[in-house]
C-alpha cells in the first residue's frame, strides 16, 4: 500500500468531468462560472497530469526493479513544443476531454491554444531531442533525459519596419502546469577554486578540488508519455539556485546587497537559453550552463537512480550517456572525477568504466561551430577537470605516437588541445576519444564527418564511426499535425501505422486509385484553410486561395541559403515588372518564409530585413495579378510549424551540399504530402533514394562539385556577368527598388553575394531557378502532383524517429525495451 501508486481517474466522461471541476475548485481556487480561459486550461493540464500520475509512478518503481540499463540523453536544448494535446494523444483522453469539456461549456480548442510552447532550444537539435524522448517512451526503453529549465527560452521574434527585434520568452509567466520541482532532490554544483594534493590514509597520493563556489541544482521533472502503452519516462531540466551559503550571507553579513547580487549571480545560471547555434561565443556563462546541468545529472544519476552501494566498476552495465553534441562533453572529465577523487579508483579502472559510459552524436559540419574552450576559462572555472583533460589527451597522444611512431605533424592534429588562436580545449575531439559510438545524423554527414571532420580519428578507429539517420516522431508531427490526413490513412490502411510508420507503405497502390487522390487532396486543401485561419488570426496575413504553397521554414543561417529563395523570387517579379514574362506565365505561387536569426548574426538579420522589404514591394505590386505573394510570420516555432507543414505543397531544402547535417523539417514535410525542392545535402539524399528522383526535385551542385568549385576557386563575380537574369535581379536590389531608393541599405547581404558567397548561392541559381520551372510543369498536372505526394507519404515511413532510436539501441547503446 506504501509503495503502490493510487489508482488513476476513470477513463470516461463522467470520471473526466469529476476531476477537472475538482481542479478547477481546488487547485485554482475558482468555480467553474468564475473561471478563466487560463484557469481552465490549467485544471485541464492537471486533470490530464493525474491521469498520467499512475502510469509514471509505476514506471519507475518498475524500471527500478529491474535494474536494467537506462538511456540517459544529456542535451542542452529540448524543443518540446505544447504539451497539451501529446498528452491527450498518449493517454487515450482526447475525446473523453473534448466531451467532457463540452458538458462544462468550454471548447477544447480555447484551451489549446492558451499554451505557450516551452521553446527551450533553438532548432534542430533541440527538437530532435524532443522526438528522441517521445520515441523512447513509446518504445518502452527506460530513459531519462537531462538537461536545463531555462526561465527563458528561445527569444520571441518581432519585427518592426521589416528588422527582427527580440523579445523576452516569458514562457512560466501563466504558470508551468506540466512541471514537477523537487526543491528537496535538489544537488549542489560546485565551481571554481583550486586542486591540491594529499596522502590519503594508506599513504597514496590523491587529488582533491576545493571549489570556492556553488550553486543548487532543483530538479524540474516531466512527464514524458509513451503512447498508449502505459509507460511514462522523465525528463529532468534542471533550475539553478544559490545555497543556503548564500541565505547565510545575507543574513550574516553587513553588506545585504553584495549577498542578493551573488544569489542572483547563481541564478543567473539557468536564467536564458542561448540563441546562437553555430558560432560559439566562448562565453563563460555557457560554460557554467554546460557544467551545470551535466554534474547535476551525474550526480543524480549515481546518488538516486542507483540502489545504495551499488558498484561503480559496473556503471556501464546500468547507463549509457549520449552526448547531444559537445554541450554536455564536460560530463566525461566529470565523470572520471567522480570515480578518482570520490571513489578512489585508479586512472585506469576510471577511464574504462567512463569510456563505456558514453556515445556521442555530431550535429554539424561548419567548423566554427565546434566548440573549443579556452584553457583559462576551463582552468578558472574547473580547474580540477582540466587537469583531468590534459591527462586524458597525454594518455591518447601515447597512443598516437605508439600507433604511428615518428608522425609528430599527426600527433599535433589529433591534440585535444589548440593552440591558436588562443590555448582552449577541443571539446569534439575529447568526445570522440572518449565514446565508444560517435555518430552523425544522416549517411552523407557520417561519411563527412569521417572523412572531413575527423579523418584521423576514423583512421584510428574505424569501427567507432557508424551513422543514425535522424527521424521525428509522427505522433506529433503527423497525428497530431494533420489530424485529417491521419484520419484518411487510417481508413485506408487501418491502425498500427502510428507506431509501425514503415507500414505507410500499404498506401503505395493508392496513389493510383482517382478516389483516393480526390480524397488525399482535400486533405491538402483543408490543411490550407486551417493554415489562413490561423495567419489571418496570429499575423493578421491574408494568404491567397489556389496557389501553390511554397514553405522554407528553418533558422536563418547563410549555408541553408534563403537568399536563394529570396532570388527565385525576385527574379520572378523582375521579370513581370520588366515586361520579360506576363504576369499569366506565373504560377500562382505563395512563398512562405519562418526564420530566426541569432541576435548577434549581422548578415541573417540583414537578410530577415531584405526578405519583409521584398515582401511589402511584391505584395503590393498591381502587375504580378495576385500571383506571386511572399508571407513572411514573425516567430516561427513548434506550434506554428504544426499547421504550417501540413499545408505546404513545395519543402525547401535547398542548403549547399555538405552543409546540413541532415535536417528533419524535410521528413517532416514529406511525411505531411509536401514535393521536395532540394540539394543532394543531409537526409535530402536518403528521401530522394526511398521517394524516387520522379517525386523529388533535385538540383544544384553535389558535395563533390562543391569541393572541386572551391578547390579550384569560386568566383560569384562571374556567375553574375555570365548570366543576364541574375544580374537583373541582384541590379534591381542594388537599384533601391525595395528599400525606398536606398540604393546600399542591401549592400552588405548583395556584396557578400556578389564578392564572397561562401555558400555558393550564385553558382546553384540557375539550377534552382531551371527546377523551379519544373516544379511549376508537375503543379499544373495536379493529378501527377498528387500522386507524387501520395508515394511521397507512402516511402518516407522510415525517417520515423522511433526507427532511429531502434538503431541506437543496437547499433550504439546495446539495450533493448523492457519486456
Ligand atoms: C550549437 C551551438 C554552438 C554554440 C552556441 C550554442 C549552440 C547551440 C546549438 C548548437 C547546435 C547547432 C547544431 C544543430 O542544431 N545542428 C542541427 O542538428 C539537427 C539535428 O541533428 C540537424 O537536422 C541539422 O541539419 C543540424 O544543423
Amino acid at each position: 500500500l506504501a509503495t503502490a501508486p493510487v489508482g488513476s481517474p476513470s477513463h470516461n466522461v463522467d470520471g473526466f468531468v469529476r476531476e477537472f471541476l475538482h481542479e478547477l475548485n481546488t487547485n485554482q481556487g475558482v468555480t467553474l462560472s468564475a473561471s478563466s480561459l487560463n484557469d481552465q486550461y490549467l485544471a485541464l493540464a492537471s486533470t490530464v497530469k493525474n491521469y498520467l500520475m499512475a502510469r509514471w509512478l509505476e514506471t519507475g518503481l518498475k524500471t527500478r526493479a529491474a535494474k536494467v540499463k537506462t538511456v540517459g540523453y544529456l542535451s542542452a536544448e529540448y524543443l518540446l513544443g505544447r504539451q497539451l494535446d501529446n498528452a491527450l494523444l498518449a493517454s487515450d483522453l482526447a475525446d473523453i476531454a473534448e466531451k467532457g469539456l463540452e458538458l462544462c461549456g468550454i471548447d477544447l480548442a480555447d484551451l489549446r491554444v492558451q499554451e505557450v510552447e516551452p521553446g527551450l532550444g533553438n532548432g534542430g537539435l533541440g527538437r530532435l531531442a524532443a522526438c528522441f524522448i517521445d520515441s523512447l517512451a513509446t518504445m518502452d526503453v527506460p530513459s531519462i533525459g537531462y538537461g536545463i529549465r531555462y526561465e527563458y527560452g528561445i527569444f520571441r521574434q518581432t519585427f518592426v519596419d521589416g528588422r527582427q527585434v527580440e523579445q523576452p520568452d516569458t514562457w512560466l509567466a501563466l504558470g508551468a502546469p506540466w512541471e514537477f520541482p523537487h526543491p528537496e532532490s535538489a544537488v549542489q554544483v560546485h565551481f571554481g577554486g583550486h586542486t591540491e594534493r594529499y596522502a590519503d590514509d594508506g599513504g597514496q597520493e590523491r587529488t582533491r578540488w576545493v571549489p570556492s563556489w556553488n550553486v543548487l541544482a532543483v530538479p524540474y521533472n516531466y512527464m514524458v508519455p509513451g503512447y498508449l502503452n502505459g509507460r511514462v519516462n522523465t525528463l529532468r531540466l534542471w533550475s539553478a539556485q544559490a545555497t543556503k551559503a548564500f541565505d547565510l550571507q545575507i543574513f550574516n553579513s553587513g553588506d545585504y546587497a553584495q549577498a542578493v547580487r551573488a544569489q542572483t549571480f547563481a541564478e543567473n545560471i539557468s536564467k536564458v537559453l542561448y540563441p546562437e547555434d553555430s558560432t560559439p561565443q566562448g562565453k563563460e556563462l555557457r560554460l557554467q550552463q554546460q557544467y551545470f546541468f551535466v554534474a547535476a545529472s551525474l550526480r543524480d544519476f549515481i546518488d538516486h537512480e542507483l540502489e545504495p552501494g551499488f558498484d561503480l566498476h559496473r556503471l556501464p552495465e546500468r547507463i549509457t550517456f549520449q552526448l547531444n553534441d559537445t554541450h554536455p562533453v564536460i560530463a566525461v572529465p566529470e565523470l572520471m572525477r567522480i570515480l578518482i577523487d570520490e571513489h578512489g579508483f585508479d586512472w585506469d579502472e576510471a577511464w574504462e568504466v567512463t569510456r563505456q559510459c558514453f556515445d556521442y552524436t555530431c550535429h554539424t559540419l561548419l567548423p566554427e561551430a565546434l566548440e573549443v574552450w579556452p584553457t583559462e576559462l576551463l582552468g578558472r572555472l574547473l580547474p580540477r577537470h582540466l587537469e583531468i583533460i590534459f591527462q586524458i589527451n597525454d594518455q591518447f597522444l601515447s597512443l598516437v605516437r605508439q600507433t604511428y611512431p615518428g608522425d609528430e605533424m599527426l600527433a599535433r592534429r589529433m591534440s585535444m588541445i589548440s593552440e591558436h588562436p588562443e590555448r582552449g580545449v577541443r571539446m569534439a575531439f575529447l568526445a570522440t576519444v572518449a565514446a565508444s559510438r560517435v555518430n552523425g545524423v544522416a549517411e552523407l554527414h557520417s561519411q563527412l564527418l569521417r572523412d572531413k571532420v575527423l579523418p584521423d580519428f576514423s583512421s584510428l578507429w574505424p569501427e567507432k564511426f557508424t551513422n543514425v539517420t535522424n527521424g521525428v516522431t509522427p505522433r506529433r508531427f503527423v497525428r497530431l499535425s494533420n489530424p485529417l490526413l491521419s484520419e484518411l490513412i487510417t481508413d485506408t490502411i487501418g491502425a498500427g501505422w502510428l507506431t509501425d510508420l514503415e507500414r505507410l507503405k500499404e498506401l503505395e497502390p493508392y496513389a493510383d486509385d482517382p478516389q483516393f487522390r480526390e480524397r488525399f487532396a482535400a486533405v491538402k486543401a483543408a490543411n490550407k484553410h486551417r493554415l489562413t485561419d490561423l495567419l489571418r488570426a496570429r499575423d493578421g496575413i491574408d494568404l491567397p486561395d489556389g496557389h501553390l504553397l511554397d514553405v522554407m521554414v528553418k533558422r536563418l543561417h547563410e549555408y541553408k541559403r534563403q537568399s536563394l529563395k529570396l532570388l527565385h523570387i525576385v527574379s520572378l517579379y523582375e521579370q513581370v515588372i520588366s515586361g520579360k514574362i506576363s504576369a499569366a506565365d506565373l504560377t500562382p505561387r505563395t512563398v512562405v518564409f519562418g526564420a530566426k536569426a541569432a541576435p548577434g548574426y549581422r548578415m541573417a538579420k540583414d537578410t530577415i530585413h531584405l526578405i519583409n522589404k521584398v515582401a511589402a514591394k511584391v505584395n503590393a505590386a498591381p502587375e504580378l495579378e495576385e500571383r506571386l505573394k511572399i508571407a513572411f510570420p514573425a516567430n516561427y516555432n513548434v506550434t506554428l510549424a504544426e499547421t504550417l507543414i501540413p499545408a505546404a505543397d513545395l519543402s525547401e531544402q535547398i542548403s549547399l551540399a555538405g552543409m546540413e547535417a541532415s535536417g528533419t523539417g524535410n521528413m517532416k514535410f514529406a511525411l505531411n504530402g509536401a514535393l521536395t525542392i532540394g540539394t543532394d545535402d543531409g537526409a535530402n539524399v536518403e528521401i530522394r533514394r526511398l521517394v524516387g528522383d520522379k517525386h523529388f526535385f533535385l538540383f544544384g551542385m553535389d558535395e563533390p562539385a562543391v569541393s572541386a568549385l572551391g578547390a579550384k576557386g569560386y568566383n560569384p563575380g562571374s556567375c553574375y556577368e555570365a548570366n543576364p537574369q541574375l544580374k537583373a535581379t541582384l541590379d534591381l536590389i542594388l537599384s533601391g527598388h525595395f528599400s525606398d531608393g536606398d540604393r546600399h541599405l542591401f549592400d552588405s547581404v548583395v556584396y557578400n553575394l556578389l564578392n564572397q558567397d561562401r555558400f555558393m548561392a550564385l553558382a546553384d541559381f540557375q539550377a534552382y531557378v531551371d527546377t523551379q520551372a519544373k516544379v511549376e510543369e508537375r503543379y499544373a498536372d495536379q493529378e501527377a502532383w498528387t500522386r507524387s505526394t501520395i508515394l511521397n507519404v507512402a516511402r518516407t515511413g522510415y525517417f520515423s524517429s522511433d526507427r532511429s532510436m531502434r538503431d541506437y539501441l543496437q547499433r550504439i547503446w546495446h539495450t533493448s525495451p523492457m519486456l
